[in-house]
């Protein structure tokens, strides 16, 4: 069944094809729809206000809070907090809780697969605490090495940093066998960035088993700017908040402050209500599609596309096989350099990504600079796929001296 309809921007470009779903999705009308119905019929500062308007736009930010908590799978509401998205969620997380619980000798162990936004808080962190970093390594698939990542594991161990799908990859990776290996051995408290995790796979915060999850809002159907951190109640009440202003409150003496309960505490100043609202509807529109029919319809895209892109003389393909990757297939092209590609590909108005990825330490590992990336969702069809093999055929024919 063709999703494209729900989509007005690709129902005003008939001839685009949009493979950048990693980088943000489309927003399909339902979203837009909320957005408009908000600031038309409840647009007022929330937890602000007496009259009705105020208690209106509580009640949509409230209940918008509701909806995507009982999606991500976490029974208490109060603990998933409203954030811009996943990296403000993690530098919560590294600032908050890392700058409190951190100290010269422990360590901390992250990914070689993972985006510098779950990469770079931690290292900086290591840094400026004196902790070591430890970096998991990846097999010649592109899955974690859960060997290399089972050395690391020792009582030192304070923070484990792990992504729930590789941007760059698309590899799944075990969350929940790597929650019994740290659990199993140390105390260490464990952080899942879910960025690619909660728009392709039926995500439950609760039975994962990991201390907090950071997803964003616009990977998702949902707007910009808005997104998530859950966390274990008990972890978030005795964390210090991130930012001081308005509503994140209870108390304000001359000399000292307290502070408001979950998850006010953590959301200082003017709430998102609105992108709130829209991620509420963006929600409801992938759950009337089913997760499991989200996952089924891009891997069977991905693995046609995988297989038909691996006949071209020239192409490598990155990553595990089609059946256990997400909507990704990322590939180069002989020498010919992911831009250029992309270049080739957008004249016929195929979007792609080229280049790193915010995966700086993933691509070093690959041995290359950069790869071309193609992601899919759930508007894409077949017709995607025969214009992206068609452009990587052309634009081979174009660098074909790069292509031996
Ligand atoms: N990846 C991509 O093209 P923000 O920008 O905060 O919404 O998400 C950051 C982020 C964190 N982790 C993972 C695994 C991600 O994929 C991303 C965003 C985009 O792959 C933009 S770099």
């Amino acid at each position: 069944m063709s999703r494209r309809s729900d989509f007005p921007l690709l129902v005003a470009n008939p001839g685009l094809h949009y493979l950048d779903s990693a980088a943000t999705s489309q927003k399909p009308s339902v979203v837009l729809d909320a957005l408009r119905n908000f600031y038309e019929t409840a647009n007022a500062n929330p937890h602000r206000g007496a009259y009705a308007l105020s208690v209106a736009a509580t009640d949509a930010y409230d209940g918008a809070r509701q909806k995507v908590a009982g999606f991500v799978g976490v029974a208490d509401p109060d603990c998933l907090i409203f954030t811009r998205g996943t990296t403000e969620s993690l530098n919560l997380i590294a600032t908050s809780w890392g700058r409190t619980n951190l100290e010269a000798g422990d360590e901390i162990i992250v990914t070689a697969l993972d985006h510098h936004a779950n990469f770079v808080p931690w290292q900086q962190l290591a840094i400026s605490v004196g902790a070591t970093l430890r970096i998991c390594e990846i097999t010649s698939e592109g899955r974690l090495d859960l060997d290399c990542f089972a050395q690391f594991l020792s009582p030192k161990t304070k923070l484990v940093a792990v992504g729930h799908v590789s941007n760059a990859l698309g590899t799944i990776n075990p969350i929940k066998e790597i929650v019994a290996m740290v659990r199993e051995r140390t105390d260490a408290v464990i952080v899942c960035d879910g960025a690619q995790g909660v728009p392709h796979l039926r995500v439950g915060f609760d039975e994962l088993g990991v201390d907090f999850y950071a997803f964003s809002g616009h990977k998702m159907c949902g707007p910009m700017g808005i997104g998530g951190l859950i966390g274990k109640r008990e972890l978030l009440e005795a964390m210090p908040p991130y930012q001081m202003g308005g509503d994140m409150v209870e108390f304000v003496y001359d000399d000292r402050t307290t502070w408001n309960v979950l998850p006010h505490k953590f959301e200082a100043g003017t709430p998102n209500a609105a992108d709130a609202v829209g991620l509420a509807a963006a929600v409801g529109y992938l759950e009337g599609i089913g997760m499991d029919e989200v996952l089924r319809h891009e891997r069977s895209l991905v693995a046609e596309a995988s297989e038909r892109l691996s006949q071209i003389e020239g192409i490598t393909i990155y990553g595990p096989p089609a059946a256990e990757r997400s909507g990704v297939v990322s590939f180069t092209l002989g020498d010919v350099h992911p831009h250029d590609l992309a270049t080739i590909l957008d004249g016929d108005g195929i979007c792609i990504r080229a280049g790193n990825h915010c995966a700086q330490p993933l691509m070093r590992r690959l041995d290359v600079s950069a790869t071309a990336r193609a992601s899919f969702y759930v508007y894409n069809e077949k017709s995607d796929i025969d214009a992206l093999v068609e452009g990587v055929l052309k634009a081979k024919e174009i660098f074909g001296h790069a292509v031996v």
